[in-house]
């Protein structure tokens, strides 16, 4: 347990955020079945992440750190050797369902397990597709939930409408896909990150998009290259949030991934009134647009979050709740249902957190409205082993009347290591 107390005057310096989770993941998975070697810069050692490189390595795929950055010799697809234990994905949902896009097509015989709370996400919504496209994979509940064994093999394309808004259904698809017959095409409703597509381009790979549609084709071979991960904008947020509601803050975030896919929390800060302003770096040859971030403190106004917005922002609506207890008059967040299979409940978790800090907030089918502005009490708050939640709650306490006492605080590392110390660097 975690004693926070409150801010005692205004939050200021530069936070440079540790690399993006995302990113991270894909730049070790695409490195690994490229051919040849792989550089990556500013790669997130967070445990989600160092969860998929364990992975890797036992899938024979050498990964060394050197230096600041992160040296994987790549074997090409037909190079991955059958792992002689279990592949642990431990919390990270995007490492087990992107790894089994790729262990689909691969012709050996896995077994991936997680944590208790990957034991309860559904991933009958990647095992589904890709049995259409002719792996066999088996788990607890036909398939549904981890442990799930795979073995995989010869794949053929298809034409796939995805049922849930979800990149890493998305990119699952896509990755068997590229090692499927034929060309598989992937549909989407709203948009979601397109990290993959941008890491195929990277890495040489050839793929379509246009109108929510992706395609590729099989038999591709990627070839390795310089990854240099931006900054994570979902790591950012937590501290762009303390910056609007801690009173005379001022706080500036270089090397920020501005990937328009993933900065739906920007634009809500705007409609919010916050004062934010966005300088995009223009410097050529970037495969993930990134830029500096300057924030400060101002009156929020309450907000509607809904729709086409939401995979945008799916990560930030935890610290985007905080923010509306702060906000004048009413917030509206809903189409969110996806909240309830992330690593909590996330709908029942921030509502039930924030109640106890006294927040006016109700949890809804599909989402949240919540009251503002309210003070908030201090406490005792767990972030139940999930992340984001643990960082907003530690965000809560800097404008609390009380001390808060955080429990099950280590659960923040899983995309943020060093948390505190950004925290600490912008307290005075
Ligand atoms: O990897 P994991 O555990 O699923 O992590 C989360 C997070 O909060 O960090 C979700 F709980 O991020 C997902 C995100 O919500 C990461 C992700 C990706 O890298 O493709 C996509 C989103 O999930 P989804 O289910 O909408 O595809």
């Amino acid at each position: 347990m975690l004693k926070l107390q409150a801010a005692r005057s205004g939050l200021k310096g530069t936070i440079k955020v540790p690399g993006d989770k995302s990113i991270s993941h894909r730049s070790i998975m695409f490195a690994a079945v490229a051919e040849g070697r792989t550089t990556i810069e500013n790669f997130l050692y967070g445990v989600d992440c160092l969860s998929t490189i364990d992975c890797f390595r036992k899938m024979g795929v050498s990964i060394v750190q050197n230096g600041s950055s992160l040296a994987v010799d790549g074997k090409g697809w037909g190079g991955l050797q059958e792992p002689k234990s279990v592949l642990d994905a431990g919390n990270s949902g995007t490492t087990t369902r992107l790894m089994l896009g790729i262990l689909a097509g691969r012709p050996f015989h896995s077994v991936i397990i997680g944590d208790d709370s990957i034991a309860k996400r559904p991933m009958n919504r990647v095992t589904k597709p890709l049995a259409m496209m002719g792996a066999e994979i088996d788990g607890r509940d036909h398939g549904n939930l981890t442990p799930l064994a795979i073995r995989g093999g010869a794949l053929h394309a298809i034409d796939y409408k995805m049922p849930v808004e979800s990149a890493q259904v998305k990119s699952a698809i896509l990755l068997a896909g590229l090692q499927a017959e034929g060309v598989t095409k992937v549909h989407e409703l709203q948009e979601t990150r397109d990290h993959t597509e941008r890491m195929i381009r990277r890495f040489g790979g050839e793929i379509h998009t246009s109108g929510g549609t992706a395609e590729v084709e099989g038999g591709q071979t990627l070839h390795g290259t310089v990854v240099n991960v931006p900054g994570d904008i979902s790591s950012a947020a937590f501290f762009i949030a303390a910056a609007c509601i801690v009173p005379g803050s001022e706080l500036v975030f270089p090397g920020v991934g501005l990937n328009p896919t993933r900065t739906g929390i920007i634009e809500v800060l705007q409609k919010m009134g916050a004062d934010i302003e966005i300088l995009e770096d223009r410097a050529g040859g970037q495969f993930e647009p990134k830029g500096t971030i300057a924030v400060k403190y101002g009156a929020l106004a309450g907000t509607e979050i809904g729709g086409s917005l939401i995979p945008r922002l799916i990560d930030e609506i935890p610290v985007i709740a905080l923010l509306a207890t702060q906000a004048q008059g009413k917030t509206i967040i809903k189409d969110a249902g996806e909240l309830k299979v992330k690593e909590t409940n996330r709908i029942d978790t921030v509502v039930n957190e924030l109640k106890k800090l006294g927040a006016n907030i109700e949890a809804t089918e599909d989402g949240m409205i919540i009251e503002g502005p309210v003070p908030l009490t201090g406490g005792t708050a767990d972030s139940h082993g999930d992340h984001r939640i643990g960082m907003m709650l530690a965000v809560a306490s800097l404008i609390s009347r009380g001390p808060i006492y955080l429990e099950n605080e280590g659960a923040i590392n899983v995309s943020y290591p060093g948390f505190f110390d950004s925290l600490k660097s912008i307290m005075h």
